[in-house]
Formats: C-alpha cells, sequence, structure tokens
C-alpha cells in the first residue's frame, strides 16, 4: 500500500513526545518540586522559631507567677531558707514560701504537681532566690532585709534563653 504525503504527515503530528521533550519536562517539574520543598522548609523553620521565640518567656512567666503567689517567708514556727522540716522537693506542691524554690531545676519543666510540660523536652528551668540589700537589689545580702530577688533561668538545649527577675519584698506588719 502506497501512502500519501499527507497521510504520512498526520502520522507525525500524532507521535507522543519525543525523547528531548520527556527528559526537559522531567527536569522542569524537578526544579518546581525542589523550590516547592525548600520553601515548605522555610515555613517549617519561621514556625519552630516563633514557637520558640515564645516558649521561653512563657516557661519563665508560668513558674515566677507561682513563686509570687507564695509568701515571703514560711509562715510555720521555725522558718528557714529554703524547704522547712517535712516539705518535699518531689515536686513543688509542699513549695509555700518564696524561698522553697531556690535551687529548684527540672528538664524538662513540670507542673506544679510534678507532671512534665507538654513539648517541652529539650527545655529546663532553674530557679535561684536571694537575699539582697534593699538600697541595692543587685547586690546579694548576708541575711533576711525584708528583701528577695529571684531568679528563674530557663535553658534550651543547654543555652540560657530567658532569664526573668523579680523583687520579693517581706509585708509590713500591720
Ligand atoms: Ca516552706
Amino acid at each position: 500500500m502506497i501512502r500519501s504525503p499527507r497521510h504520512s504527515l498526520r502520522r507525525t503530528n500524532r507521535r507522543g513526545l519525543s525523547l528531548v521533550e520527556v527528559i526537559i519536562s522531567t527536569m522542569l517539574v524537578g526544579f518546581v518540586l525542589i523550590s516547592a520543598m525548600r520553601c515548605l522548609a522555610a515555613v517549617i523553620r519561621g514556625r519552630t522559631g516563633i514557637s520558640y521565640q515564645a516558649r521561653g518567656p512563657q516557661l519563665a512567666q508560668q513558674l515566677m507567677t507561682e513563686i509570687l503567689n507564695t509568701d515571703y517567708k514560711d509562715q510555720g514556727p521555725s522558718p528557714v531558707f529554703g524547704l522547712e522540716s517535712g516539705e518535699s522537693e518531689v515536686n513543688r506542691l509542699d513549695f509555700d514560701d518564696v524561698d522553697d524554690f531556690n535551687g529548684w531545676t527540672k528538664s524538662p519543666p513540670q507542673h506544679r504537681n510534678g507532671n512534665p510540660v507538654a513539648n517541652s523536652t529539650d527545655w529546663q528551668r532553674d530557679v535561684t532566690v536571694q537575699w539582697v540589700d534593699p538600697s541595692d537589689p543587685s547586690t546579694p545580702s548576708g541575711s533576711d532585709q525584708d528583701l528577695k530577688r529571684i531568679t528563674v533561668t530557663v535553658r534550651y538545649n543547654g543555652s540560657v534563653v530567658m532569664q526573668l527577675f523579680a523583687l520579693c519584698g517581706s509585708k509590713p506588719s500591720p
């Protein structure tokens, strides 16, 4: 059978993509995919950064608020600096005055009842409480002058990301 040139041309137009076209198309799809993955990675990095920046202050403020809601000094008959006799350091349920928190450190951070704070595996909170000089609260004092400085330090993977300071004074006698 003899085919006309027109018939032959029609068959040529029906062919699929050439090998070169397939390669170029594949490369283009690859470039687009790589660009999309880079954009996605940047978005994920951005979200992680935001949550990381918000997390440190949140953990510090939560613990500082808890500390400042306790008494300046233990109300029991024999108050000491630190935990009084019979107070447990297993969790913070027995902590009823500011200096009970001195030396408290936990990683991951815990709620008052000892349950770990969710999604905080790499975080740590430390507390330091000191008597300070009322005329210069940055200077530690060897004795109680009715003013304590509280420092809450928050670390992420061992690096300090947040320090919160507060002063707590004894309430004047009525
Ligand atoms: Ca106490």
